[in-house]
């Protein structure tokens, strides 16, 4: 680390002009946070971060994952200095089709390791990935993993999210030392500076929580050098580096005076003359300014050959330790595969007549067994939401002590969510996390950002419907599986439904939505689960047929007067009342559709042999009618749904006075031949 600190701040200038000329030439972005972290994140590139330019996606490498998202202009410009974006890349910014998006968005090979933008998140993901370098040290014994090291970076809408507290919260009790997070501390955010909003004193705060926490000038390489070497050393404890930064450092106005710590640099172009005096300011040609200087080309060329060396020794390290052990070496590059893993799932012995969320624990029970690289969370309900069944044949994650596979989130669901995103980013690890159906609400961002990004994170929610009954209509979900069900709508950008939504219809329809989740490493899987018993299925019934996503139950008749439609409980109820409609002569086909997702991908011709048009259709569903709408046309039956928040009551009485009984659905469905 014989860099100058004058070659260093010459490079944080060239991040500067970078940053903010792409800004001013896609009339648009953010260009002030950029100017400000440059300093920090030079120095983390050019003399601390260890990767491998010629293999990005080395497992050991460390890795950096950007908070506030509208600072992309400054890690495309960082990124540029490695080689990972051309300059004619970044003066792209924002256009179509340019890699460069308005917000980063996780690219391993361009060195993105997170899509950023909704604040807060980032740095919990950061979190989740330390969890899973902890996880993996331990799991495949490789030394590598506990030689690496996540940095997060952090500005002041992240601290002020809600997440940030959780996070921290998690990080500190786990201990997790290999987690360095430089906070960019600039007192200005986009409409106020933050002394309006912002009394707290953030350094307390995180050491209450259990973090070190160094305060530095957060624009004076030298600090941030001193500090990033003191993190590096601490032990038992994450790191917290409170960076006082200048926000748009280097910025005049049209009339030459400072344009620094001003707030209308925040998400605004420098804009004509201010543009022009900051460039010169800084160093830079206005004329010109996409350009690396040369002693800035020459830092990052030394740097690229000490990281050859450092890589040297890693995968000499690495290769001493496959060499001993064969076994546990091919297990990791399984693991990093992106492959599913194999599950022998006639180990799974289910109960009749169980709820759904019973027979996923008998799945996650054989999981916990057989994927020696899935990590299972609760948000402090594992004996409700039954990931127990995966707890019971491990232990859970305690400072110090990664041996087990269980995280143990506490009462926060988001957090457990960006955790488990985390987790899945850094890779080697298949996580899953479980709560309450109607705490998903609690989680819809990080669901949406795992969508996003496409990582098989499982989503494990019970207690899917009124029928929760007795803790009344905050604990009953009612719209939440027509809003997931959207996820299953929006395609992702590879063109395949967002999100695998599965809601089984008994305990032996749970295995086989288990293991489609299993194999689904395309893009999360949520699973939802009943809290009460369900009846099974008739006898012979051909449950490998759930994988086409809508399928015939046993027992159907052969051309139907009707069809009845439903997902997850709601299809026993519906066996219930085609016993009373065939009392009747009717003959009457029954239809479970796990996930209308899935269905949808099938050949047309299969779909319309399951639900041929013109056939009566009648569809019941706990949820907003609207969940079936798309399976049962409006011209051509009708769906009982509710249509209202929930009661308090035991299920059984709720069932009764909401009309989920067979006796209603036999007088719903003779209603359509009146
Ligand atoms: C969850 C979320 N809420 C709101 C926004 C919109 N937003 C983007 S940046 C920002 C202010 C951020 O201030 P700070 O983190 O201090 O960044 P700086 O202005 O210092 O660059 C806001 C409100 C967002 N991106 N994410
Ligand atoms: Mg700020």
């Amino acid at each position: 680390m014989a860099n100058s600190i004058e070659v260093l701040n010459h490079a944080a200038d060239n991040i500067r002009i970078l940053a903010a000329s792409a800004v001013e030439k896609a009339k648009s972005g953010h260009p002030g946070g950029a100017m400000g972290g440059a300093d920090f994140i030079n120095v983390l590139y050019s003399e601390y971060l260890k990767y491998d330019p010629k293999n990005p996606s080395w497992e050991g490498r460390d890795r950096f994952f950007l908070d506030p998202g509208h600072m992309a202009p400054m890690l495309y410009s960082q990124l540029c200095l490695i080689g990972k974006f051309s300059l004619e890349e970044l003066a792209q910014l924002r256009q179509w089709g340019s890699p460069t998006t308005g917000h980063p968005e996780f690219e391993i090979a361009r060195g993105i390791e997170n899509t950023s933008g909704p604040l807060g998140q980032g740095h919990v993901f950061a979190i989740g990935a330390a969890i899973a370098a902890k996880f993996l040290a331990v799991h495949t014994g490789n030394p590598t993993f506990s030689k690496e090291t996540i940095y997060a970076y952090i500005s002041d809408g992240g601290v002020q999210e809600e997440i940030s507290h959780s996070g921290a919260r998690i990080a500190g009790t786990l201990g997790l030392d290999n987690l360095i997070m430089f906070y960019d501390s600039n007192d200005i955010q986009l409409s106020t500076e933050t002394k309006e909003v912002m009394a707290e004193d953030t350094a307390t705060k995180y050491r209450a929580l259990g973090w070190e926490v160094f305060e530095i000038v957060g624009n004076d390489a030298a600090q941030i050098r001193t500090a990033l070497d003191k993190a590096l050393k601490v032990e038992g404890k994450p790191t917290l580096i409170i960076g006082k930064c200048i926000m748009g450092k280097g910025a005049l106005k049209a009339d030459g005076t400072s344009y620094e710590a001003n707030c209308k640099t925040h998400g605004a172009p420098l804009g004509g003359d201010a543009f022009i005096n900051t460039i010169k300011n800084l160093g830079g040609d206005p004329e010109n300014p996409f350009q690396i200087f040369d002693d800035v080309k020459e830092l990052y060329a030394n740097r690229a050959k000490e990281l050859e060396a450092i890589c040297a020794e890693r995968y000499a390290e690495e290769k001493a330790w496959a060499d001993a052990n064969p076994e546990k070496a091919a297990a990791q590059a399984e693991w990093f595969s992106g492959k599913a893993p194999k599950i022998d799932w006639s180990k799974c012995v289910q109960k009749d007549n169980d709820a759904t969320r019973s027979a996923s624990a008998a799945c996650l029970s054989v999981l916990a067994e057989q994927v020696p690289n899935m990590i299972c969370a609760s948000a402090d309900l594992s004996n409700s939401d039954k990931t127990d069944g995966f707890l019971k044949k491990t232990h859970a994650f305690t400072k110090g002590d990664f041996s087990g596979a269980f995280f143990q989130a506490g009462v926060a669901e988001l957090t457990m969510a960006c955790c488990c995103i985390g987790m899945a980013l850094h890779g080697g690890v298949i996580p899953a996390c479980g709560t309450f159906f109607v705490f998903s609400d609690y989680m819809k961002p990080a669901v949406r950002m795992a969508a996003l990004m496409e990582l098989p994170v499982k989503f494990i929610w019970t207690h899917d419907a009124f029928r929760v009954g007795e803790d009344g209509p905050t604990h009953e979900p009612v719209e939440q599986e027509a809003q997931i069900r959207l996820m299953e709508k929006l395609h992702n950008h590879s063109g395949k439904p967002s999100v695998l939504v599965l809601r089984p219809a008994d305990a032996l329809e749970t295995t086989e939505a288990w293991a489609l989740a299993m194999e689904n490493m395309a893009t999360p899987t949520a699973l939802i689960l009943s809290r009460q018993n369900i009846q099974n299925l008739p006898a012979g019934n051909d449950y490998s047929q759930a994988a086409k996503g809508g399928y015939i139950v046993a027992g159907s008749d052969e051309n139907p007067d009707v069809i009845l439609v439903a997902t997850g409980s709601e299809v026993s109820t519906l066996v219930a009342g085609a016993e009373l409609l065939r009392k009747d002569g009717k003959k009457v086909r029954i239809v479970s559709v796990p996930s209308e997702g899935l269905f949808r991908q099938q050949p047309k011709e299969y779909q319309q042999s399951v639900l041929p048009q013109g056939v009566k259709k009648f569809g019941l569903t706990a949820g907003l009618p609207v969940n079936l709408l798309g399976l049962v046309p409006e011209a051509e039956g009708s769906i009982w749904g509710l249509e209202s928040f929930g009661f308090s009551a035991p299920y059984k009485v709720l069932d009764e006075k909401l009309g989920y009984t067979a006796e209603n659905v036999y007088a719903q469905v003779n209603k359509l031949f009146a």
